[in-house]
């Protein structure tokens, strides 16, 4: 059985209209899964995101293009303590699950450099999964070399992650349960069963890749680690185990090709 590394929207687990506020009901969902996964002998990496514990903060301070100067200070660190919350939050239910996950802080294992991803200690990460740990990382504000500071995306932590642990997969667990042709919601808009960087995906009458920044930014991280190997999949939280093991199943697979 192989390694995976899951990206957990921050959608998914917090309500994103209430700040602060945990679903835990779609953490529990998780938890069951991975815990069923994990005595199957799969290895896992999970990183999560900031939902409405992270992104309200850092849009509050101004973080969104990085900084540490005046009131940034605070909201780096304010950011920073409302996503330790939310992690430990995240790892209680893994653990009574029966997940052995443990918290692993993004900001003191990685850096950035202009605003993207410049280090991540892997290795690190590696040693923790190789001993039987779950390391449970999340999308934070990091310190960059140029900005002071700047946000790391968990979607962006994740692709790396999975390309530098050769992961057999890589899952991209979100609420709109997959890729749309079109705004999810929308009349006529199809969940599509496989997604490549040529796919026409229309948005407000705009033809080729074109989605929002959340998506477009996931997409682009899942097509770098689809082009090294990885097993790419974004879908759901009812499909988690499908996505993982690669079975069939309503959600996307993000080809390369
Ligand atoms: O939700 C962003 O991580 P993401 C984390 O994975 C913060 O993009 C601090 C907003």
């Amino acid at each position: 059985m192989g390694l995976a590394v899951l990206k957990i929207g921050g959608s998914v687990i917090t309500v994103k209209s209430r700040n602060f506020r945990v679903n835990r009901r779609n953490m529990d969902r998780i938890a069951r899964s991975l815990s069923r996964l994990y005595r199957a002998g799969w290895k896992f990496v999970i990183v999560h995101g900031g939902g409405s514990f992270g992104h309200p903060v850092a849009a509050a301070y101004g973080l969104s293009k990085g900084g540490l100067e005046g009131r940034k200070l605070i909201g780096f660190a304010e950011t920073r303590y409302w996503m330790s919350v939310l992690n430990l939050k995240f790892t209680r239910r893994l653990l009574d699950a029966g997940v052995p996950a443990s918290p692993l802080q993004t900001s003191a294992v990685a850096y950035n450099r202009d605003g993207g991803l410049c280090w991540v200690n892997s290795s690190l990460v590696a040693e923790y999964v190789t001993r039987g740990v779950v390391p449970v990382l999340y999308g934070d504000v990091v310190l960059d070399v140029q900005r002071g500071a700047s946000i790391l995306s968990g979607d962006d932590l994740s692709a790396m992650l999975a390309v530098r642990l050769n992961a057999e997969s890589l899952v991209y667990v979100m609420g709109a349960g997959g890729i749309y042709d079109r705004p999810p919601g929308s009349p006529g808009a199809r969940l599509m069963e496989t997604v490549d960087p040529r796919s026409k995906l229309v948005l407000g009458g705009t033809r080729g890749i074109d989605v929002t920044q959340g998506v477009r930014r996931k997409l682009d991280a899942a097509f770098w680690a689809a082009s090294r190997g990885v097993r790419v999949a974004v879908g759901g939280v009812g499909v988690v185990e499908e996505m993982v093991r690669g079975e069939e199943g309503e959600y996307t697979r993000v080809v390369w090709r």
